[in-house]
């Protein structure tokens, strides 16, 4: 977003909001009752007044505002910086969800792409019968000649060009947000701003809504500013039917992609050249990874984040992939471990097994109720029994020569997703089992890692069909 420039607003405003200010107000008293019910059902206090709200600087959260604003706590949303490139499905979510709450829409795009994607949603959105009604595209887009830059990164998008391909009249660039902004509070008597914030670091530059939070305050004090980032947070943790689909459609990609290295691995590789294995099958769906790949043969398996990958491979040597794809914003996380040579040895099964069964013992008492911090202690119980039998410690205390971070994460829009480890999981969270056993001396690394689903008693293991049996994986590498 560029200079504000709401000074030029404040001397000259201009009709910037049109026909959505009617319905916005209209509809503020069933928006009202809608959040005081759920309010209370969630046994919070009602939240009072016009509500607006801006978003930016945040990673995300673009789809748990369009649930908020469809289960009618919001009424408006300004989305800023938040995706570059919202998908299709995202900005229809959002067209259809402002639609039901008479808002605000302003989406910010980039380059052409995106504005395809607004076309294609709103496409879909009228064929509904609803009406889009505000775009917002990134000042990256905006007016000053950028012939220069165009050369390099392809061509800017014109406002009117924005208008001709997506059909949408009111087209905005990011610059004039807070005056768009400003004028739609001031009209509409609204004094709750609702904005994701995050905490940061002191020395960590503003976020867009940092930026926005401290011009309105400065010039409008009346206005209560009110952090949202922890209700987004909430909002997050529980998954809906399509962010799991689109979880598991990630995870379907990893699957093959894996599966692609297991086949083609052979001793005397680098390691770089079985991450391109894994890569080529990203590359034809079109998919990016969701973190950089680490493919840690040997004794680099016991570095938790060897990303260099640059190895050249032993025969006999395990390789350590913890991987994933990013599919449409949502991620999968995936670890697999195999023998590059197709055949595990007699002690690298014996190995294997003991994380295999911490693995499965966490995946059985992943349901509703649990902490990750107790999956944690499940996982460190089986390892340190099995790592009785390997010969290895005999207290309990010693576990983490050989097991040093935890056995669980959220999943979700971040790989790391939001949410800390003493909650009790619900349905619907998305979460990670991963132990592992890291033996330096022997040169064995071993982890094993899928994502899981919280149900209503029980988990779905999004990832069971990836190949982790000891037979199962020597069958597929058989050459
Ligand atoms: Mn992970």
């Amino acid at each position: 977003m560029g200079n504000p420039n709401y000074e030029k607003y404040l001397n000259d405003p201009e009709e910037l909001i049109g026909e959505m200010i009617d319905g916005f107000v209209k509809s503020h008293e069933d928006r009202i009752k809608q959040i005081s019910e759920r309010a209370v059902a969630k046994k919070e206090a009602p939240i009072e007044g016009k509500v607006g709200v801006v978003s930016g600087g945040g990673s995300g959260h673009l789809p748990a505002f369009m649930g908020y604003i469809g289960e009618g706590v919001l009424d408006s949303v300004a989305v800023g910086d938040i995706f570059s490139s919202p998908s299709v499905d995202h900005i229809y979510e959002a067209i259809k969800a402002a639609d039901g709450g008479k808002g605000v829409i302003c989406c910010i795009g980039n380059f052409s792409g995106d504005i395809m994607n607004f076309e294609m949603a709103s496409e879909m959105a009228e064929e509904d019968g609803i009406n889009v009604k505000t775009v917002i595209i990134n000042d990256d887009v905006a007016s000053a000649p950028k012939e220069k830059m165009e050369k390099w990164i392809g061509k800017f998008l014109k406002e009117e060009e924005a208008k001709e391909i997506s059909k949408i009249k009111n087209i905005k660039y990011s610059e004039e947000l807070i005056e768009y902004l400003v004028k739609t509070l001031k009209e509409n008597d609204i004094h709750n701003i609702y904005l994701d914030i995050k905490n940061w670091d002191i020395d960590e530059s503003l976020t867009e809504s940092q930026k926005i939070s401290k011009i309105l305050s400065e010039k409008y004090p009346y206005i209560n500013i009110i952090n949202i980032n922890k209700k987004l947070e909430e909002l997050r943790l529980i998954k809906d039917e399509k962010e799991i689909g689109l979880t598991q459609k990630a995870v379907d990609i990893t699957k093959e992609a894996i599966e692609n290295m297991m086949k083609n691995s052979s001793p005397g590789m680098y390691e770089y050249e079985i991450e391109a294995e894994y890569n080529y099958i990203l590359n034809k769906k079109g998919v990016k990874t969701s973190f950089d790949t680490i493919a840690a043969s040997g004794r680099n398996a016991v570095i938790l984040h060897y990303v260099n990958n640059d190895n050249k491979i032993q025969d006999g040597d395990l390789i350590l992939c913890d991987l994933g794809v990013k599919y449409k914003e949502y991620n999968s996380d995936i670890t697999r471990t195999f023998p590059v040579n197709g055949k595990f040895t007699k002690r690298q099964k014996e190995v294997y097994k003991v994380v295999l069964e911490a693995n499965k013992e966490v995946i059985k008492n992943a349901k509703p109720g649990k902490t990750l911090n107790q999956l944690n202690d499940i996982a460190k119980e089986v390892l340190f029994e099995g790592c009785k039998k390997l010969g290895l410690l005999v207290s309990e205390e010693e576990l983490y020569k050989y097991y040093y971070h935890s056995v669980s994460h959220f999943l979700g829009l971040d790989v790391h997703d939001v949410g800390n480890k003493k909650i009790n999981l619900k349905k619907g969270m998305l979460i990670t089992v991963e132990p592992g056993l890291y033996i330096e001396e022997e040169g064995i690394g071993i982890r094993i890692e899928d994502d899981i689903l919280i149900t209503e008693n029980n988990s779905i293991n999004l990832s069971q069909n990836i190949k982790k049996e000891i037979k199962d994986i020597e069958n597929l590498m058989e050459k």
